[in-house]
């Protein structure tokens, strides 16, 4: 089976089957399983599915449309809900002077691996090195520190939609961990603290609203602890998914109150109205990038490929001429492709996005596993029969449910569907998410709960040298258990929503001896 794969993923068109019959199926799925290999299954959904094409630069892959059209949907509502807050957007170079990117000294020092230079152009040396921006800080707030002279200059709130550069050494993997990827990062700046901590929280539900009601995938809001917190800012507040095949959260996108440490860095001041004193700004920064999709691909997608959620699929419906057979009549097989077409102009008249596959060089059957492989939402069989009985066949790909149509009222009908599948898809992965959360308040509970895949809400101190214990002694603990060397757990965030009852408990680290301040979700992750 796996020998024709080859021709069956070009796609050749020119098959020796005859002029007149459909091609001969061949073999286009998966050859792994998402549940016994997840991380070649990961892969080969991607290319497959054709989101991604591999490239020669490791850690940098080729977006093609199917994967892309889900970005521009995500950006469509992202810039929308944004844009509603007041932001503006804007573009700024994407390199960066040594001298600027210095500015920056306590933190890029931690980063500074992972920043690309540029050195030569052609065969001659630059005089001056210029880096690729892994983030616009040190690009921005140059300009801000200009821009910003009274209070009457605030507040700034400034976004971009844009790609960077971070040359990780980790193991790459597309959307999840790339060299080379695309975001928005909005930078803001406000005469008072608590405006910027408003926006703050407002850009979080933003976030959140791109995955529960694009993506379809729930997430717990919080805050990051010390050690995973963005090092520049006062704090960090995360959205964290959870990928129930691997066993492990993955932030999801991160919203930052900056507090007054990059003004005092930049020199970003204003006159107070009041005061008529010279005061620092308060600023914040947030992204998101393409990691969602990546995140996406993991929670739905199934053992036939991937599984879209409608509000992001490019289409939403793909509608599929059945039951041509040699007897029939020219004119048959004309009013049977007239009908899906006419099928088609209805529901993209109702801003359905929709597909006629049409192509007569394909059987029904390829065309099934074609778009299954791909995820799309909803099937639409359409038949000589169905036809004369104005009716269709409807195809959900998440549960494979056939419902039949009238062809009356489709468009509102489809509309149901597609919000029904993600509905269904978002309470599947809730359902997942709540059982693999443990609350535990032991060590004992807390490792084997993560050997069992989950992630863990666990009474903890807060303290930076604990969690490096913590990550360190649970890495430790599956040694012992003789699978090998295996990942430890971090925090993934302090919900926001907090399980009752911390007041008393002691730190989940027994060697620790401190009270608990709050309970912290601890997992793997990527
Ligand atoms: C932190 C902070 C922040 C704006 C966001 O998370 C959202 C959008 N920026 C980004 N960060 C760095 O500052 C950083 C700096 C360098 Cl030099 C680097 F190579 C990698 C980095 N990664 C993250």
């Amino acid at each position: 089976m796996a020998a024709k794969e080859g021709k069956a993923e070009t796609g050749d068109k020119k098959s020796k089957n005859g002029a007149d019959g459909p091609k001969k199926e061949t073999r286009l799925g998966l050859e792994v399983s998402k549940s016994t290999n997840f991380s070649d299954w990961y892969s080969q959904v991607l290319t497959k599915g054709e989101m991604i094409e591999y490239y020669d630069v490791s850690g940098c892959y080729i977006l093609r449309p199917w994967a892309f059209a889900i970005w521009e949907e995500m950006q469509r509502f992202l810039d929308k809900e944004i844009k509603k807050t007041g932001v503006k957007n804007c573009y700024f170079p994407m390199f960066v002077s040594q001298s600027a990117l210095e500015k920056e000294k306590a933190h890029i020092e931690d980063f500074a691996p992972e920043v690309a230079w540029v050195t030569h152009s052609g065969q001659s040396k630059m005089a001056e090195p210029i880096a690729i921006r892994p983030t616009s800080e040190t690009i921005m707030y140059p300009a801000y520190a200009k821009w910003i002279k009274s209070h009457r200059d605030l507040p700034i709130k400034l976004n971009q939609w844009n790609n960077v550069v971070r040359w990780e050494f980790k193991h790459p993997q597309p959307f999840i961990r790339n060299r080379e990827f695309l975001w928005q990062e909005g930078h803001s700046a406000f005469a008072t603290k608590a405006e910027a901590e408003e926006e703050v929280l407002k850009i979080l539900d933003i976030y959140a609203r791109v995955y529960e009601d694009l993506l379809a995938i729930p997430v717990v809001k919080g805050r990051k602890t010390e050690k995973e917190k963005f090092a520049g800012g006062d704090y960090t507040t995360t959205v964290e998914a959870f990928v129930p095949d691997s066993g492990r959260g993955i932030q999801g996108a991160t919203s930052h109150h900056l507090g007054q440490n990059f003004s005092k860095m930049f020199d970003i001041t204003f006159e107070d109205a009041k005061t008529l004193e010279k005061s620092y700004v308060y600023q914040n920064s947030w992204g998101l990038s393409t990691r969602p999709i990546g995140a996406m691909v993991m929670i739905h997608g199934d053992e036939k490929g991937l599984v879209l959620p409608p509000r992001v699929a490019d289409a939403q419906v793909v509608i599929v001429p059945c039951g041509i057979n040699a007897k029939m009549t020219d004119e048959q097989k004309k009013s049977l492709f007239d009908g899906c077409s006419t099928i088609e102009t209805t529901l993209q008249e109702s801003s359905i996005r929709v597909e006629c596959d049409l192509r007569d060089n394909y059987s029904p059957g390829w065309k099934f596993n074609h778009w299954e492989l791909k995820g799309v939402p909803l099937r639409i069989d359409v038949g000589p029969r169905d036809l004369a009985k104005e009716e269709v066949v409807a195809v959900r790909r998440d549960t494979g449910e056939k419902v039949t149509l009238p062809l009356s009222n489709l468009a509102d009908k489809i509309k149901g569907l597609l919000d029904e599948i993600h509905a269904s898809l978002l309470s599947k992965a809730k359902e997942k998410l709540e059982s693999h959360k443990k609350l535990v308040d032991s060590w004992e509970e807390f490792t084997n709960a993560l050997d069992e895949k989950n992630i863990m809400l666990a009474p903890f101190c807060g303290a930076e040298a604990c969690e490096d214990i913590i990550k360190k002694e649970s890495a430790q603990e599956e040694v012992a258990g003789a699978k090998g060397p295996s990942m430890g757990a971090k925090s993934l965030c302090i919900p926001f929503e907090q399980p009752a009852g911390i007041t008393g408990k002691m730190c989940i680290h027994p060697k620790c001896g401190q009270l608990a301040k709050f309970y912290t979700l601890f997992g793997r992750s990527y």
